[in-house]
C-alpha cells in the first residue's frame, strides 16, 4: 500500500440541538476529516476530537498540528503492508491517538477495497447488524428528560444513556427509572466525581443501572478500582482507556466489569481490535462509544460495533438525530428494533458526498510524496 496523498480538511458542522456533558455545551462542531490515496484507492477517516481540551488532552487544533506537522509528512511517500503498520510507523509521536486513528482508518478503508470487502468483514466481524442505544445530554429538568428518553425509546432505542454532573443526577435518574422500570438504563459522568463523593455514588445502585461510565478522574484507574469495589453496579470505563495496556490495568485491578471503546480515544483500528480482543477473552463487555461524529466516523463505528466482543449496545445511532443532512450516502438509520445492520458495500459501505463536504470545509491541506500542497 503506497500512500500517495493525504488531504487533512476542517469542516464546520452545527448539531441539531446543543449535547451538554459534565464538562460543557457543544452545538457547533470543528471535524476534521483525512482523505487518503493509495494505490490510487481513495480512503475516509474522521479525527473524533471536540473543540476544547475537556474530554481528554486533544482538541481539533492539537489534531491538525500533529496531523499537519509529523504524521502526513512521515507517511506520504511510504508504502506499507497494511493500515495495522501504522501505530509502529508512528510510535515516535506520542499520544495523540485521536490525531493517528482518523489517518490509520482512512488506510483500513483504501485497504477494504483492495481486498474487495466490505471494512467490517475485513476487521473479523461477525455481527450483521449492531446494537443500539442513545447517549442524552444533561437537559433542564427531570421532567424534559423523561419526555426526550420516551420519544428514543419510540425509535426502537435499546439502551438510553443519560448524562449526570453533580446536582443533575439522582433526580434525574430516579424521574427516568420511575417512568420506565424496565429498560436498559445507565448514566455517564465524564468524571465529574471524586473518589470522595463514594457515598453519593452508592445512592445510584438503587436504579438498577446497566453501568455507571467513568465517574471519576479522566486519568485515574486505581481510584476506579478503589470506588467498584464499594458500588454494586458496574463501572464502565471511558477516558481511562487509551490502550491494550489500561485495558489490562483496569481490568486485572477490577476498576471496571465493562469498557467503552473508541476508535479515537485508543487511536484506530489496530488498537481496538486489540483491547476488544483482550476484553473478549477475560469476559469483559465492550461496547463502541461515540463522539458526535459525522457519518465517516460512524461509519468506522458501526464496522467495529461487529466484533463478536460488543455485546451491549452502543452510542451509534441515526445520523439524522445529529445532523440535518449528513456527509454521508446513505444516511445512517435504525431500524424499528433499535438496529443498524451493517453496510454490503465495500470499503466504509457508506458514500462520502465530496461535494458537500467542500462546501462546509473551512481550511484543508495536502501533501503528496515529500511536496507539500496548498489547497
Ligand atoms: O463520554 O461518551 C462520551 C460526546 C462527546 C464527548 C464524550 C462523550 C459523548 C457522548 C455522545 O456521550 C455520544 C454520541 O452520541 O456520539
Ligand atoms: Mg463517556
Amino acid at each position: 500500500m503506497k500512500i500517495e496523498q493525504i488531504t487533512l480538511r476542517e469542516v464546520r458542522m452545527r448539531l441539531k440541538a446543543p449535547f451538554e456533558t459534565s464538562f460543557g455545551v457543544t452545538q457547533d462542531r470543528r471535524i476534521l476529516l483525512v482523505e487518503a490515496i493509495a494505490d490510487g484507492v481513495t480512503g475516509w477517516g474522521e479525527i473524533t476530537t471536540i473543540e476544547t481540551p475537556s474530554y481528554n488532552s486533544e482538541t481539533t487544533d492539537t489534531a491538525w498540528h500533529i496531523v499537519s506537522d509529523f504524521i502526513a509528512p512521515q507517511l506520504v511517500g511510504k508504502d506499507l503492508a497494511s493500515g495495522a503498520e501504522i501505530p509502529v510507523v508512528l510510535e515516535g509521536i506520542r499520544g495523540h491517538y485521536m490525531a493517528k486513528s482518523g489517518v490509520e482508518n482512512a488506510l483500513w478503508d483504501i485497504e477494504a477495497q483492495q481486498k474487495a470487502l466490505a471494512l467490517w468483514k475485513w476487521l473479523g466481524g461477525t455481527r450483521s447488524e449492531i446494537d443500539c442505544g442513545v447517549s442524552l445530554g444533561i437537559r433542564e429538568s427531570p421532567q424534559a428528560l423523561v419526555n426526550k428518553v420516551s420519544q428514543e425509546l419510540q425509535s426502537g432505542y435499546q439502551r438510553i444513556k443519560l448524562k449526570i454532573k453533580r446536582g443533575k443526577d439522582l433526580e434525574y435518574a430516579a424521574a427516568v427509572r420511575r417512568q420506565f422500570p424496565d429498560i436498559r438504563l445507565s448514566v455517564d459522568a465524564n468524571s465529574a466525581y471524586r473518589l470522595n463523593d463514594i457515598d453519593h455514588l452508592r445512592k445510584l445502585d438503587e436504579f438498577n443501572l446497566l453501568m455507571i461510565e467513568q465517574p471519576l478522574e479522566w486519568d485515574d484507574i486505581y481510584s476506579h478500582a478503589t470506588l467498584q469495589a464499594r458500588v454494586r453496579t458496574a463501572i464502565c470505563l471511558d477516558e481511562c482507556i487509551n490502550n491494550e495496556r489500561q485495558a489490562l490495568s483496569a481490568i486485572q485491578l477490577g476498576a471496571c466489569r465493562i469498557i467503552n471503546i473508541k476508535l479515537g480515544r485508543v487511536g484506530g483500528h489496530s488498537s481496538a481490535r486489540q483491547i476488544h480482543d483482550l476484553c473478549f477473552e477475560r469476559g469483559v463487555p465492550v461496547w463502541c462509544g461515540g463522539m458526535l461524529e459525522s457519518g465517516i466516523g460512524r461509519a468506522h463505528n458501526i464496522a467495529m460495533s461487529t466484533l463478536p466482543g460488543f455485546t451491549l449496545p452502543g452510542d451509534v445511532s441515526a445520523s439524522s438525530r445529529y445532523w440535518a443532512e449528513d456527509i454521508i450516502e446513505p444516511e445512517v438509520e435504525v431500524t424499528p428494533r433499535g438496529t443498524i445492520p451493517a453496510p454490503a458495500d465495500v470499503g466504509l459501505g457508506y458514500t462520502v458526498k465530496k461535494e458537500l463536504i467542500q462546501r462546509l470545509t473551512v481550511r484543508s491541506q495536502s501533501w503528496k510524496d515529500r511536496v507539500q500542497v496548498s489547497a
